[in-house]
């Protein structure tokens, strides 16, 4: 069977077995596979591809017509991915075959199951056709099925009413209108912790009504429906973002500030802020959207002004993203989950739960802009989110209620119906205070001089104010309940930073006066200095289950290369990354109420410096996985994975990124190497025998195997504390610095006799952490990674010193013999492969970088100029490619070129 994991992938397997296991196998596979088939397209002429099978992840079961190899091309041409094998049902969205046997029947019954010409068609018609028409299990069977695909499982799961309801099971959606036994359990909602901060600990504050609550795709009844984070990073993510409207929200304002950076950028800062400035914002404005664009046939008689509508993705286990005002005067907010808002309906009256619309949404958003943008009237139009801005009016002298009321018609009908409302201030706050007195679908200006009369500020309370939540407002003891009317009289500044802080303290006094704080007012003053962007996240809080290390750097393979694209988009690169985790907090349940939510967690996180700010995938991958490995959460436990950069700088400031810039003058990069000097080998070795320079060489090699020369006190080295090295090492990636520390450690340790002891206790120390992380990880104690031997050996440490003395003995000056003999270099590239392959191209690189360590030693006295010639060109023609192809999988560019200074 040419396309399962069979005979082939086996012999194959049995190949790699000592470097690596399965899933690393497998891995590393269609990593490299994906790659090649990203450069078959980019091969391809431009008129002969198309973006015709973009999303769909095909998987080609048995013979077919056209052959496999035909269809591999098609799927690849039209911007499919092509799976090679199917590690997991999930992992494809259409599975290819001509027929299937019926143990095969059974196994993707509910899967979508394509007869070739399905492809074909498609192609043809230049468009994704329906694929039931082309089901080759016969149209019931899997019609009415969850499919494979995260978007189709999500609009079964909104919208089917055949789901079971009355299950304890949690992965069961829990019905509508009848409260079930899942229902109820939601009730309690699972905390989640998704606090901005960066803190270990233990929460347990309940969050439900938070913005952080996962919104990840809907529960689905089948665990196995959804392409899950360890069987797909890559269209789990892009699933999870598609669905997920926190990250729609926040990439939506990332946008929008990005937009308002590039066209203001020329412009100076204000020096005064503006006298008068409004606020205006959407009502209610998914659930306004999803009503407008409602299926009318499912919903006709449904009136938005009297009937309670809210937006979620499922049922019970989702949160309310946006309610109209009619569900808001029976108690339901945004944010509260769907379960507890139905129950506060009273009888006889439905919550209308409707699906989100996001391409309405944008429409709708960007006409709310384009208005705004128009009008003459406003010097900036400040992006606050998707819904809503902060419009920075040229002069005085406007009637500004006119003006809103203009804004807002204009808004109303261009949009057809989402009506907005606008608070009028002399500050962010005042103006933001104002919107909540002019909602739903109204105007409110606060006037007053300096600041509005008491009248206005009795109707609200502490919490009404920017920046103040539950937690800040109980620390104003029975204050909180006050209303501002009563705490501008009652608090001072002093009393109110000892309560709140300083900073919130003085934020508070200040709105409570009218005053914007600072931050805030340099928003008015300087926008374009606040919202250049100043990082770049991804934070994933739904679907993370993992079961194996490699699954998870798969995973952050795929995060890295998320941020990555970010930043480039930004024209951005970053200085510091950091990894969050979210870990199963103890004694929280294994799978929380919330089918593959976080549940209850511990946050951990640990960030690092890049030295040198890198926008390159295969850097921040490796910084990821390299804080993963520090972090040390079990696989199993991990709920969340969060990643930050931050540290950001423009493109241009950030220093040399390719080898020639870093190289500069004077170094050897692979462009100013000298031609290969010998093409052939030293000496031919016939099958079954060597020449005899090749006995030669295999003579002295053996020798040095059991003594090897080192001669390192000879080379002093620098210290880490000199200023130059100082300085040297803060421009490289935090790994890097830690490796470059440690060998210099190495050399002072060996030159002084004092520090012998001390070192030997260091490395004591790191052997023990090692261990103890291996078998946290592996909970076996085992190690995780198989070791590749070279020449029988498999510490590292000695297989270094058997290669310096190899180098060293073929330096020697004694003639023609002198030189690597071929035989030997092939012995040691198959060792940099296997490195390479079983995940440790760190060790490769070190051990290539040795040589070029070495023969750079020996510059000087080898008299022999042809055997360093030799050995620079096995280095940068044969050793160099390999670590190459292993980019993506370590330090790319940068690392390489600083090692490979000779
Ligand atoms: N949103 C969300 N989840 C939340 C809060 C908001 O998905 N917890 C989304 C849906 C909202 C949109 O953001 O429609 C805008 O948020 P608003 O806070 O402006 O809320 P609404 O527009 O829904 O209501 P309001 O009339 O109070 O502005
Ligand atoms: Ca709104
Ligand atoms: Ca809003």
């Amino acid at each position: 069977m040419p396309d399962s994991p069979g005979k082939d992938s086996a012999k194959r397997l049995s190949d790699t077995r000592e470097d690596d296991s399965h899933g690393g196998y497998f891995h590393n596979k269609r990593v490299k596979q994906r790659a090649q088939d990203r450069a078959l397209q980019a091969q391809m002429p431009a008129g002969s591809t198309s973006r015709v099978l973009s999303g769909c992840t095909v998987y080609v079961n048995g013979h077919t017509d056209p052959p496999r190899l035909a269809l591999h091309d098609l799927v690849v041409r039209h911007g499919g991915v092509f799976l090679h094998y199917l590690s997991s049902k999930g992992a494809a969205t259409h599975i290819v075959a001509e027929h299937l046997p019926p143990r095969k029947r059974v196994e993707f019954r509910n899967c979508k199951v394509v007869s070739p010409r399905w492809l074909l068609d498609s192609v043809q018609q230049g468009r994704q056709l329906p694929w039931a028409p082309y089901s080759v299990l016969g149209g019931s069977a899997a019609e009415n099925t969850l499919t494979l695909a995260g978007a189709d499982t999500i609009a079964v799961a909104a919208e089917s009413s055949t789901i079971p309801n009355a299950s304890v099971n949690t992965r069961t959606v829990p019905s509508v209108n009848t409260p079930t036994v899942a229902a109820e359990r939601t009730n309690t909602p699972t905390p989640n912790v998704s606090a901005p901060t960066v803190a270990a600990g233990n929460s347990n504050t309940p969050n439900v009504a938070s913005p952080t609550v996962p919104t990840a795709p809907a529960p689905s009844t089948r665990a196995d429906a959804f392409p899950t984070a360890a069987s797909d990073p890559e269209a789990f993510l892009r699933s999870y973002f598609e669905h997920s409207r926190l990250h729609k929200l926040s990439e939506w304002k990332a946008r929008l500030r990005q937009e308002f950076v590039r066209a203001h950028s020329a412009e100076p800062p204000l020096t005064a802020p503006p006298s008068r400035v409004l606020h205006i914002d959407f009502d209610c404005f998914f659930a306004t959207v999803a009503f407008l664009h409602r299926d009318k046939r499912r919903f006709p008689a449904l009136d938005f002004a009297r009937d309670p509508v809210a937006v979620c993705h499922g049922r019970g286990s989702s949160d309310v993203a946006s309610c109209n005002y009619a569900a808001r005067a029976l108690g339901v907010r945004n944010g509260m989950w769907a379960a507890s808002a139905q129950r506060r309906m009273p009888a006889g009256t439905t919550l209308t739960l409707l699906p989100y619309d996001f391409a309405a949404i944008e429409a709708a958003s960007a006409t709310f802009y384009a208005v705004l943008r128009g009008c003459p009237d406003f010097r900036w139009v400040l992006p606050v989110s998707i819904d809503e801005a902060v419009c920075v009016l040229r002069g005085e002298g406007e009637d500004e209620i006119v003006l809103a009321e203009q804004l807002r018609r204009a808004i109303r009908e261009r949009t057809g119906g989402c009506t907005a409302s606008v608070g009028i201030g002399a500050s962010l706050v005042l103006a933001r205070l104002a919107l909540r007195l002019a909602k739903p679908d109204g105007v409110y200006a606060a006037g007053g001089d300096p600041s509005p009369p008491d009248s206005f500020w009795e109707q609200f309370s502490v919490r009404d104010l920017p920046g103040v939540g539950g937690a800040a407002a109980a620390k104003l003891g029975g204050a909180d309940t006050a209303t501002l009317g009563t705490l501008r009289h009652s608090t001072t500044l002093p009393s109110l930073q000892t309560q709140l802080g300083n900073k919130l303290g003085g934020k508070v006094w200040a709105a409570l006066h009218g005053q914007d704080d600072p931050e805030s007012q340099r928003m008015l003053l300087d926008p374009c200095a606040v919202f250049d962007r100043k990082s770049v996240a991804v934070d994933i809080n739904w679907g993370i289950r993992f079961a194996t290390v490699a699954q998870v750097d798969a995973f952050l393979d795929v995060c890295a290369g998320y941020v990555a694209n970010k930043l480039r988009e930004c024209g951005k690169r970053a200085g510091s990354v950091t990894l969050k985790l979210h870990r199963r907090a103890a004694g929280a349940p294994v799978e929380p109420p919330k089918y593959l939510g976080m549940g209850r967690c511990d946050a951990v996180s640990q960030a690092a410096g890049l030295g040198v700010p890198s926008g390159d995938v295969g850097v921040l991958a490796t910084e990821l996985k390299a804080l993963f490995r520090a972090l040390a959460v079990p696989v199993q436990e991990l709920r969340g994975v969060a990643v930050h950069l931050a540290k950001l700088c423009g493109d241009q400031e950030a220093g040399p990124r390719t080898p020639g810039q870093w190289l500069g003058k004077g170094r050897v990069g692979a462009g100013a190497l000298p031609a290969p000097v010998s093409t052939t080998p030293k000496a031919t070795t016939p099958k079954g025998g060597a020449g005899p320079s090749a006995n030669a060489s295999a003579e002295r090699y053996r020798r040095l195997r059991v003594s090897p020369v080192k001669d390192r006190a000879a080379v002093p080295r620098p210290a880490a504390s000199d200023p130059g090295v100082a300085a040297f090492l803060e421009a490289l990636p935090s790994q890097l610095q830690r490796e470059v520390r440690r060998d210099l450690a190495g050399a002072i340790g060996e030159t002084t006799g004092g520090g012998r002891g001390r070192l030997r206790a260091e490395m004591q120390r790191r052997a023990e952490a090692a261990r103890a992380v291996n078998a946290h990880l592996t909970g076996s104690g085992g190690t995780l990674l198989a070791p590749v031997r070279f020449q029988g050996e498999a510490s590292f440490k000695r297989v270094c010193r058997t290669v310096e003395a190899w180098v060293a003995a073929t330096c020697s000056g004694d003639g023609p013999n002198d030189g690597p003999h071929e035989r030997d270099v092939h012995v040691f590239l198959r060792y940099v492969e296997k490195l390479c392959a079983g995940d440790r191209v760190h060790l490769a690189l070190r051990v290539a970088s040795l040589v070029s360590t070495a023969l750079a030693l020996r510059e000087g006295s080898c008299g022999d100029t042809r055997a360093y010639a030799e050995w620079e060109h096995i280095l940068v023609r044969r050793v160099l490619p390999v670590l190459n192809r292993n980019r993506l999988t370590f330090q790319t560019e940068r690392k390489l070129d600083v090692e490979w200074e000779v």
